[in-house]
């Protein structure tokens, strides 16, 4: 597939940020896109990386920190996803993260183990593993939207002059090497894993690709999200995030955003869940 997905200029598009296999928000995110398409006939649901590759715990081990508890069920995310795209030709779209590239030619990622891509392709077999490899060598890059959007996975941290030098990205050939190392290859390196962008880095990086303004994730934002300048906002869906702090964006893409300033809380920038309790009070354990 190609390595800049063009979306359309009318519509409404639903974004939603890192999953790492938590199959419940990835439900809830289908539930919100399936709402879209019912009021207004024309919807888009957009994943921007990392659906894949959760912890493996159980809840007595489950370190606050990380928010709602959840057991990774990163291979069901990508059979519930391949079935959604079948169902909605043209309207599910899906971004490679730092997490999927390991699977397609990247170097394999060491968040909750080791080797994650070993030990996900070892639970789903040799079979299920081909098929989870057919979808994700199926995911773009970046996308770009006439809205004036631009959506990475990582910070829009690289130096491009147009979209052509995305376009001519290669993603294979680094199984290999660290993660340490692939950051510092352009293109792919930052957009799959930096975590931050100077201003004028990323008002360079969305003015090259015709855009106004970047949305990613990769990075926890306890808050749900982060405006960054004029031109990003770091958007926490829903891993590392308790639930009511996770947020999804939904986007006119029939209108023009000037900026990243024109997104508003309660109509660009939307909780997943609206009724979760507003705060997660901390259990207080007594150590003696
Ligand atoms: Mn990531």
């Amino acid at each position: 597939m190609a390595r800049v997905l063009r979306l359309p200029d009318r519509g409404r598009l639903i974004i939603c940020t890192d999953l790492q296999g938590c199959l419940r928000d990835f439900h809830r995110i289908v539930e919100i896109f399936d709402d879209a398409m019912a009021t207004t006939g024309d919807a888009h649901l957009l994943f921007t990386g990392d659906l894949i590759h959760g912890p493996h715990l159980d809840e007595a081990d489950w370190p606050d920190f990380l928010g709602e508890y959840y057991r990774d069920a990163s291979g069901d995310v990508i059979d519930e996803l391949a079935v959604l795209m079948d169902h909605h030709p043209g309207r599910i779209h899906a971004l490679i993260g730092n997490h999927e590239h390991g699977h397609i030619g990247g170097p394999h990622t060491a968040k909750f183990a080791a080797d994650e891509v070993a030990v996900l392709e070892g639970l789903l077999g040799d079979a299920r593993a081909e098929r989870m490899r057919a979808v994700l060598r199926e995911f773009a890059l970046v996308a770009v939207a006439p809205c004036g959007a631009v959506f990475t996975h990582g910070a829009p941290a690289a130096t491009v002059a147009s979209i052509r030098d995305i376009e001519d990205a290669r993603l294979d050939g680094f199984e290999l090497g660290s993660p340490i190392d692939i950051l510092d290859t352009p293109i792919i390196g930052p957009i799959l894993w930096a975590r931050s962008a100077e201003p004028d880095v990323a008002r360079r990086f969305v003015r090259a690709l015709g855009g106004t303004f970047c949305i990613y994730g990769h990075d926890v934002i306890p808050e749900g999200f982060e405006v960054i300048g004029d031109e990003q906002i770091v958007v926490s869906t829903s891993f590392g995030v308790f639930d009511a702090n996770k947020v999804y964006l939904a986007l006119d893409l029939a209108a023009r955003y000037r900026s990243v300033h024109d997104l508003r809380v309660g109509r660009e920038i939307l909780p997943l869940y609206p009724d979760a309790p507003p705060f997660h009070e901390p259990v207080e354990r007594a150590h003696g």
